[in-house]
């Protein structure tokens, strides 16, 4: 393209040049004298001077994608937990060498600068992570792919350990100056709320709404790795409709005119922290509505700036569901489609059906979303309306299908009728999508037998597995640069884009000198964890010693408890056999809790509690060390799984959708002890079962136990060591100052049911945690393990997962550049 003007992008590679970049920004931008600035204004004149650099490429990228004219995909997510940007993309252009030698020269420290971004922290957990990891892959691989979601001003909350409690502060992310993103105040839409419905003939008009408030798109640069192609995540943020009460504010109540601005702006104030249980509050209704009004609108308008009308939208748009909390994107689209551009029911439908696909992420109960008919109804009339529709043409369509049979109908009905009138999210998903998948082959196969098993039954072709990856950039090439190095040396550095070439390290398991180096690595991040340990905590541990980690939210049905079940255990037994030789362990943990969630707070005190007494107890010595690290992120986890020896992946068989984590360790040659659970089974299919410990009941032995009756409590009577331990919870040995304490911990196992069955898999747990100390006994085999682990991970990159939603979901091609 021929400009009046040129861009200056030579400081990509030209130290000079940096510098001077830098040093400009820390001038006009943040506006500080060198001599005064802070380490968090450099940081900041550094991420702004880098952010230049993908500026060109991003343009470029966006201007290919129009001109080819290329279908787009739009990935709507409530979360999208991104962590730190700079050191990313520093990494996927190629320019740490330049900006380490340029800050060098000013006398700044490159890595103590990248430590000091603050993560976006905007998820939770696994899925919030795993839209990230999809980000990435998508600009790597060249598919033209947009994220939406909502840009909230606090992420999720920060963690501290107070007396062994968590504790949760507010996590203020976006500094005073703003180097996240690009805010965009002209690409800004109305979204309605409240109102009634007007019946014209046909046709339905939503008058009088209420409340509205506009959204405000944010632009967020996504560089691919290696590569011109460069994607656009946009989030949403809540602006008023009306600054300020006129009228209010001239009678002088100066707060109530605010009070309408500051309301309507809440709605991307914060992310639920909960992943754990249906909050059905209406701030939470809002904000899936708000975020997915906002994006439909922006879709459609990109969409009609290159197209005369939407009768061939899908051709060239496909809108992804990240879970059930973007479902109102369906009946948004019939109503936009209807409502303001005039189609017919039955062609709106055709079109909303080729558009949407579906992923689940999770068969627990408590966290399939319901939204109840009222407050819907009150919030969004028109949406109802359509709901309902819908689930009459779909509930004549399946009595033809399968005629006489009431209780059908009333199972897959998109209304829960039970009780108070619930809209069932999931199940307007399923009817609207073209394909809906699950995230790992045993979750994709339970799916269809469990909570989708009526509708497997109308629509087989509809339901498919794509099992879950992590991106090696982030996971492997940032996170571990020590084994980074050494893989490179090994096979060269293209494993980055091709994470199958990792299988070629296989034949240097055998050769000793790479055996050697690979365990160097390993120690010198296990140094490195031990000094941040220290740092934050200020326990010594030992770097020989096994680092047992288990790092991830906290719930139940992960059972951490499990864990610390053996930690208690194996502190009993030290104790019994003081003079054995006993392999050292440091049992790492951590991991956030919903507020809300009480359990899953007590079993944070516990291992607080547990560590307090195990640690100070000098006949223990460096036998065994407990470890809760605080505040679980992003970046912690950069630091903590490259350190690990042992990846803890034990939750009860049938409940983890996939894991990513697992896949996170395995990469940084950690060796997995785990239940055949989510991605376990197909990491174990991958890797040889020899090479990790899998233990305990199958899905299959979970529901039988389930269903034909479970006893704890003679678990408990006929297992000594289990007794002893559990008795000591019961009796407040952890607790001295509170002896009821752990109490419902230990009715929740031995007389509650024991609903995770914990106790049915106590034993095999401990016997294989005797194999894991023989193995380490002997570092060698060890590291071969570990070696063969890593080789074996190439299958698990976000590349291959990626590729396969492209080719057989959203039928996307990658843009030419
Ligand atoms: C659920 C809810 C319930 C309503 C309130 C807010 C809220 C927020 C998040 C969630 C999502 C929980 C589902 C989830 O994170 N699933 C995880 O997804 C990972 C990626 O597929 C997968 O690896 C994990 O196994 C799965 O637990």
């Amino acid at each position: 393209m021929n400009l009046p003007f040129q861009y200056d992008s030579a400081a990509l590679y030209d130290a000079e040049l940096m510098k001077k970049a830098i040093a400009n920004k820390l001038m006009y931008s943040i506006g500080k004298d060198p001599r005064a600035a802070q380490p968090k204004d450099w940081m900041e004149a550094t991420f702004l001077a880098v952010r230049d650099q993908m500026v060109e490429r991003w343009m470029e990228t966006t201007r290919a994608q129009y001109s080819q004219d290329l279908k787009r995909v739009y990935y709507l997510s409530m979360e999208f937990l991104i962590g730190r940007a700079l050191s990313n993309a520093l990494l996927a252009l190629d320019m740490e060498d330049v900006v380490r030698t340029a800050l060098d020269e000013m006398g700044v420290d490159y890595d103590e600068l990248v430590g000091l971004e603050p993560d976006a922290a905007l998820g939770n957990g696994g899925l919030g992570r795993l839209a990230a990891c999809f980000l990435d892959s998508m600009a790597t691989l060249g598919i033209p792919g947009m994220g939406y979601g909502i840009r909230y001003q606090f992420g999720m909350f920060k963690q501290r350990i107070i007396e062994g409690r968590q504790v949760e502060v507010p996590d203020t992310w976006l500094g005073s100056v703003n180097i996240v993103d690009f805010p965009r105040d002209e690409v800004c839409y109305r979204v309605r709320f409240g109102g009634r419905l007007e019946q014209e003939g046909s046709s339905v008009r939503w008058l009088d709404s209420q409340h509205d408030v506009l959204a405000v798109a944010h632009d967020i640069i996504i560089p691919g790795f290696a590569t011109k192609s460069t994607n656009t995540l946009r989030l949403w943020t809540a602006r008023s409709t009306r600054e300020i009460n006129l009228s209010k504010f001239n009678q002088g109540d100066y707060f109530s005119a605010v009070e309408e601005k500051n309301l309507s702006e809440n709605v991307s104030r914060v992310l639920y922290p909960d992943d754990s249980t249906l909050v059905g509050k209406e701030l939470r209704l809002r904000q899936e509505y708000f975020f997915v009004a906002a994006s439909l609108q922006d879709i459609i308008h990109r969409y009609l700036s290159t197209h005369e009308n939407l009768d061939h939208l899908a051709d060239k748009v496909a809108i992804h569901l990240n879970d059930t909390h973007p479902v109102l994107a369906i009946p948004e689209l019939m109503r936009l489609l209807i409502d303001e551009y005039h189609y017919e029911w039955r062609e709106a439908w055709a079109i909303t059906g080729k558009v949407f696909s579906y992923t689940n992420h999770t068969l627990m109960s408590e966290a399939l979303e319901t939204w109840e008919v009222n407050m819907l109804g009150r919030l969004l009339p028109r949406h109802l309306k359509i709901i309902f529709d819908l689930n009459e043409a779909f509930l004549k369509e399946v009595a033809l299908i399968i005629p006489n049979d009431f209780d059908f109908l009333r199972r897959v009905s998109l209304i829960d009728e039970q009780g108070e009138r619930k809209v069932r999210m999931a199940y307007l998903a399923v009817i609207a999508s073209h394909q809906v998948n699950g995230v790992s082959a045993l979750h994709s196969a339970l799916m269809v037998e469990s909570i989708f098993a009526d509708f497997a039954r109308l629509y087989p072709d509809r339901f498919t597995n794509v099992t879950n990856g992590v991106t090696p950039r982030r996971w492997l090439a940032l996170a571990n640069p020590d084994l980074s190095r050494l893989i490179d040396k090994t096979i060269g550095q293209t494993w980055r884009v091709n994470l199958n070439e990792l299988v070629e390290l296989k034949t240097h398991a055998d050769f000793p000198l790479f055996v050697a180096e690979f365990r160097a690595a390993k120690l010198a991040n296990k140094k490195r964890l031990a000094m941040y340990v220290a740092r934050t905590l200020g326990g010594v541990i030992n770097p020989n010693a096994l680092f047992d980690v288990q790092v991830k939210r906290i719930h139940e049905y992960k059972r951490q408890l499990l864990n610390v079940l053996h930690v208690i255990t194996r502190y009993n037994q030290i104790l019994a056999e003081p003079d054995k030789k006993w392999q050292p362990r440091v049992v790492i943990f951590a991991g956030k809790a919903a507020s809300a969630y009480h359990m899953a707070k007590l079993i944070i005190q516990l291992i607080n509690d547990v560590g307090i007494k195990i640690n100070n107890d000098e006949r223990i010595g460096d036998r065994l060390k407990v470890v809760f690290l605080p505040n679980y992120s992003v970046s912690l986890a950069e630091m903590i799984i490259p350190a690990a020896d042992l990846s803890e992946q034990i939750s009860t068989a049938g409940t983890e959708a996939s894991g990513t984590g697992n896949m996170k360790f395995a990469l940084n040659g950690a060796l997995t002890i785990g239940t055949l659970d989510g991605a376990n089974v197909e990491m174990q299919e991958a890797i040889g079962g020899d090479n990790l410990f899998i233990f305990g009941h199958t899905s299959e032995e979970v529901s039988a136990l389930r269903r034909d009756g479970y006893n704890p409590r003679s678990i408990y009577e006929n297992n000594k060591a289990l007794r002893d331990t559990l008795n000591m919870l019961a009796s407040g040995f952890f607790s001295p100052t509170e002896p009821e304490r752990y109490r419902v911990i230990f009715d929740t196992l031995v007389n509650w049911g024991d609903h995770y069955q914990l106790l049915a898999d106590f034993e095999a747990y401990v016997a294989m945690q005797a194999k894991v100390d023989a193995l380490f006994a002997k570092p060698d085999l060890w590291a071969r393990k570990a070696i063969l682990n890593v080789a074996a991970m190439g299958y698990f990159s976000s590349d291959r997962t990626i590729k396969e939603y492209a080719d057989r979901i959203w039928h996307t091609q990658a843009v030419k550049l």
